[in-house]
């Protein structure tokens, strides 16, 4: 069955068209710094806001026109699959996204979710080989269902961290199926409602212990995806124990999983966590751990997670300029984990919003590519930091000095230090002129 007759596959008209089925920006083929834009973008998307996304908040009820249900769950995840295939193919888009229970139905015990799983990745897997798009990562959802009420790794309950791997290893186990290149973590019940009945210790171990048994079933079965971990400071919990970049390589390097894991990080989750997309980035990237990011935007008015399509060129400007700067971001890529407004219902708002990410990204990377070509930003960072290139601050860097030598140095050199102007406000408006 066909889902969406009315629209034909998604061509790059350039910025002229009045087609809104049309790439403006994203063309596939277009070479940037020595590669196509499809191999630096490597766009996924994302089972659960395509196709389980039904409109509904907390205040109302669904509101999308999803013309996919069947009479039962099972015929409704195959229709699912059937619909999500017309939407890559159509987007051509490269990869695709899932958590275990947004392409089959849980049924009543877990013989029933591995049963169901085995049917539908069997249909995933055919259309993969029929069209060449590829699992980016798929991940377990161990949040929705209420026995993960207080968590999964990190429950206090054993059973219920018995549970979690078990849905951790047929999670592992369709990743070796379909290939998949990545495989994720996201802690959405990881971390504490309150400190008064919370042993932050003993939950800390028990997920790196049940993250160690990934990487060592991994490397049982012969299939070693990157693992990422994906960090957010709250929502659904309180306090989540992935709050940021940071504090998420903290967490690796204690417990000594920066071989196997680095880091999927998402636009809104930087900003819940009071810094910003490229903030996350760069902090990922200096430390060797940029894995891969999930695409999105919050609302600076909103204090919540809105998971919006990504539309600030600004934003995705200096996203691309980490991307860049890293070498990349294979064997991660840019997935929407984004959903349409609850006021944009209609089938085809599915899109025209990834139209509209797609087309924002590669905006992104045009400007992003233009500044290193420029050396911008480059030139601006040597000279603001020159000072370390030559005499005392070579021998700092070279580790030369110490405190007395550097005393030393200082009551000769005088009290009197010159800075220079920033002149950030110009830097700033410089900027705006490579925005695409
Ligand atoms: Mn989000």
């Amino acid at each position: 069955m066909v889902y969406f007759p009315e629209v034909e596959k998604i061509q790059y008209e350039g910025v002229g068209t009045k087609n809104p089925f049309a790439f403006r920006h994203y063309n596939p083929e277009e070479v940037v710094e020595g590669k196509t834009m499809k191999e630096h973008l490597r766009f996924a998307i994302a089972y659960w806001h395509t196709m389980t996304q039904d409109g509904s908040d907390p205040f109302g009820n669904p509101t999308n026109e999803r013309p996919w249900f069947g009479a039962t769950p099972l015929e409704t995840a195959k229709n699912r699959v059937e619909a999500f295939f017309e939407i890559l193919v159509k987007l051509d888009a490269p990869y695709f996204c899932f958590h275990d229970i947004d392409i089959a139905p849980e049924g009543d015990t877990l013989e029933e979710f591995y049963e169901n799983l085995d049917i539908i990745t069997d249909l995933i897997k055919a259309k993969m080989d029929e069209t060449g798009i590829k699992l980016l990562w798929n991940t377990a959802n161990m949040f929705s269902n209420p026995r993960f009420v207080n968590g999964a790794g990190s429950s206090n309950n054993a059973d219920v961290f018995a549970y979690a791997a078990a849905q951790v290893k047929k999670g592992l186990d369709i990743s070796k199926k379909l290939g998949g290149e990545n495989y994720v973590f996201w802690g959405g019940r990881e971390g504490y409602e309150s400190l008064l009945n919370t042993d932050m210790k003993l939950e800390q171990d028990n997920i790196a212990r049940l993250f160690k048994m990934a990487i060592a079933y991994g490397e049982k079965i012969g299939h070693k995806p990157q693992f990422l971990i994906e960090p957010k400071p709250k929502e659904p919990t309180k306090h989540q124990y992935d709050f940021d970049a940071a504090t998420t390589l903290a967490f690796i390097l204690k417990y000594g999983l920066e071989g196997d894991f680095k880091l999927n990080l998402e636009g809104n989750h930087a900003t819940l966590a009071g810094h910003t997309f490229e903030h996350e980035l760069t902090v990922a990237r200096i430390n060797d751990a940029l894995g891969s990011i999930d695409a999105n935007q919050g609302d600076v008015l909103l204090g919540w997670d809105t998971d919006e399509f990504p539309t600030n060129v600004f934003d995705t400007t200096l996203v691309m300029l980490e991307i860049l700067e890293n070498g990349g971001i294979a064997p991660g890529g840019v997935n929407f984990d984004s959903k349409v407004r609850r006021s944009s219902f209609a089938k085809e708002d599915l899109f025209l919003a990834h139209i509209a990410g797609m087309d924002t990204f590669a905006r992104g990377l045009k400007g992003a590519a233009a500044i290193r070509k420029d050396n911008f930003l480059s030139d601006l960072k040597a000279k603001r930091y020159a000072s370390f290139e030559s005499g005392i601050g070579a021998s700092i860097v070279a580790g030369n000095e110490d405190l007395e030598s550097l005393t030393e140095y200082s009551l000769k050199n005088g009290a009197n230090i010159k800075n220079e102007s920033s002149h950030i406000e110009l830097v700033k408006s410089q900027l705006n002129d490579y925005l695409v």
